[in-house]
């Protein structure tokens, strides 16, 4: 394991902010105190069977009560909560409240253009999720088949992801910047026959060619049998083919607006998501029902501190993780309105997101720390025309918020009177796992602070396995015993899970990422320990994707991918290729190096665009032959410069040990193709 991120941790001294005391006329939050939230999370650690089946009594309605509350373990992969019990999660996100209140508002859904917004009720949520749950059944789907949806931001890819949930199919959602090959390899992998999709998606004036990618894809899927249109543009000159394609529109205006809904087992898969791991293969990760449900219910509850009249606003795509557990189970699941934003931040300008957040007098706020930088950077400005005044909690996510970025986060938005939260968690994890409480927990910027209940958090010498006990120490990021909404297992692929999360450290969830717990037992996650998994803007990939993408060009014979350090997003993606000897000629030809970079988009996606291509005569390698990304990092990054190389100690003293070099001369040479290469 590669461990030199964690290396020379920095000590952490940081300002202490503690948390403000609710405005005039605001709810008092859930959870008000330090002394609050210790002796829950004491319990929680002490007790779970008893805290955790207390609260999925409180906060999930159940078709049939279960029985053991929990029972498995992490050493033997089989953990499972709720035993027994039978609940369905479209119940509990639409049923629930559209009985009570079908008139309350469930979904905003705030389009491209910023003038065109709709708000549907809870009513209407249900009538149109029945109908398409009715259009999938008519289509032979049942429960535990699996369905794909390749949606924009429109209400209906939250309609298909709980039309799925209602009728116990397991939903696959690929996030619609996805090429055509990602889509065919997500497909293939999880064996659907029924995908849902649209014409074409908006996003910042642009248009994306949904239906065509994914008839790209779907060549090469014959088992797909059907797939369901939604008509977001109606553009004439879209490719459709019946009998195979069939319109969204024609279909449900067919079907009855009610369905009933199947009751599932607690253990029963809910849906799946694909993630980046360390190799090109992405894992279809599994997440249950209730474990899941109660995990993103009761942290979206906490966390974001929701009452009855909230609106939450999650600027994240439904394609991802976030989307799935903070725009739709976990904000409707507490029968609050919930934000779908079609748009980006800076369209048609830098002040749209405070725009919505006036306009619809959102309470809570969650994105992106590379969405804040980006923002700060174009200055304060565009906030000023908009009333910020309803919002108490501003959330991010996603990767590590420099404290520069949540210092303007708090005081040019919050205006000093939000708490903010640094949510640390994981597809993987299903939901938040180390965070404030706003209205309990002291913040310092930078730090996600402390776990949430039922989260048993250690940190572990990456050698040894031994826990690091006591303040002041860095590690690797594991948890001890199993909380509800972890997830379960890889699709098809036990082994893997096995091999990727549980096996590293045997009694552990490895999380892959470096931690410092520092003198107040605050958690500063230090980003992912290996070099295979980076993460551009909030998005995790995997070099070996992004490699595997490179080779399959003509001319490129090998491929090493590393992530930089990047101000704005993060990390960035640098890839280092050699050339097969025919095309050697060409090796600063722009061509080549416009070819190379559409190879990496049009496999994995636009998100995946990288920042810099190098062609070199060779690539820096161990003497069996593995590639010292390490070396390509520094070097990358700019770290090593071409009068460095003429110094072997000072090499040495920045780039560490070179000793198992199979070619020493190799690190020259890189040096100066990066230096003469734009
Ligand atoms: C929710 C999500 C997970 C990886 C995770 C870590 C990084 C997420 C973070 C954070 C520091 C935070 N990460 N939140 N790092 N502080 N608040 O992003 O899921 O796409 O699976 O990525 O993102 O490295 O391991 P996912």
């Amino acid at each position: 394991m590669t461990t030199d991120l964690l290396t020379n941790a920095p000590e952490v001294e940081a300002p202490v902010f503690p948390p403000r005391p609710p405005r005039q006329g605001r709810p008092t939050p859930h959870i008000s105190s330090m002394d609050e939230y210790k002796k829950m999370y004491e319990q929680s650690i002490a007790d779970p069977a008893t805290f955790f089946g207390k609260m999925a009594q409180d906060l999930l309605t159940w078709f049939k009560p279960f029985g053991k509350v929990t029972f498995g373990s992490f050493k033997e992969g089989n953990v499972s909560w709720f035993l027994d019990g039978q609940v369905n999660a479209c119940y509990n996100c639409v049923d629930r409240h559209a009985l009570a209140n079908p008139d309350k508002i469930a979904i905003i859904w705030e389009a491209d253009e910023p003038n065109q917004h709709v708000s549907i009720s809870y009513g209407t949520v249900l009538a149109e999720v029945s109908r398409l749950a009715n259009v999938l059944k008519k289509y032979g789907v049942r429960k535990g088949d699996t369905v794909a949806i390749y949606m924009p931001m429109v209400p209906e890819a939250v309609y298909a992801m709980l039309a799925c949930a209602r009728i116990g199919a397991v939903h696959s959602v690929v996030f619609a910047g996805f090429s055509a090959d990602a889509l065919r390899d997500r497909m293939l992998d999880a064996k659907c026959k029924i995908l849902i999709t649209a014409d074409q998606g908006k996003r910042g004036g642009k248009t994306i060619q949904l239906k065509k990618i994914a008839d790209e894809a779907l060549a090469e899927c014959p088992s797909v049998h059907t797939v369901i249109v939604f008509q977001r543009t109606g553009d004439a000159a879209v490719p459709f083919h019946p009998p195979r394609d069939v319109w969204w529109h024609d279909e449900t205006m067919n079907q009855r607006p009610y369905c009933p809904c199947e009751p599932m087992n607690s253990e029963d898969p809910l849906f799946m998501l694909y993630t980046s791991g360390s190799t090109g293969k992405p894992k279809g990760v599994l997440h249950t029902t209730a474990g899941y449900l109660l995990g993103v219910t009761a942290t979206t509850k906490y966390i974001f501190d929701l009452h009855e009249d909230d609106v939450h606003g999650c600027m994240a795509d439904v394609g991802w993780i976030t989307g799935h557990s903070y725009i739709v189970y976990g904000p409707l699941a507490n029968g609050v309105t919930t934000i779908l934003f079609e748009s980006i931040p800076t369209y048609p300008n830098a002040g749209r997101y405070w725009e919505l957040v006036d306009k619809h007098k959102v309470t809570s706020f969650y994105t992106a720390p590379t969405a804040i930088r980006a923002l700060r950077r174009l200055g304060d400005e565009h906030l000023q025309p908009y009333n910020l005044d309803t919002l108490r909690v501003l959330g991010s996510v996603g990767e590590p918020i420099n404290p520069e970025a949540w210092m303007w986060y708090y005081k040019v938005v919050g205006r000093e009177r939000c708490a903010i939260v640094d949510t640390y968690w994981q597809t993987e994890t299903g939901s938040i796992i180390i965070t404030p409480l706003p209205g309990a927990t002291p913040s310092k910027p930078g730090s996600a602070t402390l776990p949430f209940f039922g989260v048993d958090v250690a940190v572990l010498d990456p050698q040894t396995g031994k826990e690091l006990v006591g303040t002041g120490v860095t590690g690797v990021l594991a948890v001890r015993s199993s909380f509800p909404s972890i997830a379960r297992s890889i699709y098809d692929n036990h082994e893997r899970y096995m091999d990727t999360y549980l096996k590293p450290y045997i009694g552990y969830y490895f999380t892959g990422d470096g931690v410092t717990r520092d003198k107040d037992g605050y958690y500063w996650i230090r980003g992912r320990v290996e070099l295979d998994v980076i993460n551009v803007s909030g998005h995790r990939m995997s070099t070996a994707e992004i490699e595997s993408a490179l080779v399959q060009h003509a001319a490129c014979a090998e491929a090493a991918v590393v992530g930089i350090p990047d101000e704005l997003t993060g990390q960035a993606i640098v890839c280092f290729c050699t050339l097969k000897t025919h095309t050697a000629p060409q090796a600063t030809d722009q061509t080549l190096l416009a070819a190379l970079t559409s190879q990496v988009r049009s496999h994995i996606g636009p998100f995946a665009t990288p920042k810099r291509i190098v062609v070199t005569p060779d690539l820096p390698k161990t003497r069996s032959g593995k590639i010292m990304r390490r070396i390509l990092r520094k070097v990358a990054a700019g770290d090593v410069g071409e009068e460095d190389v003429l110094n072997e100690d000072v090499l040495r003293l920045k780039l560490g040990d070179l000793t198992t070099l199979a070619d020493p001369g190799v690190v020259a040479a890189l040096v100066k193709r990066v230096a003469t290469s734009q």
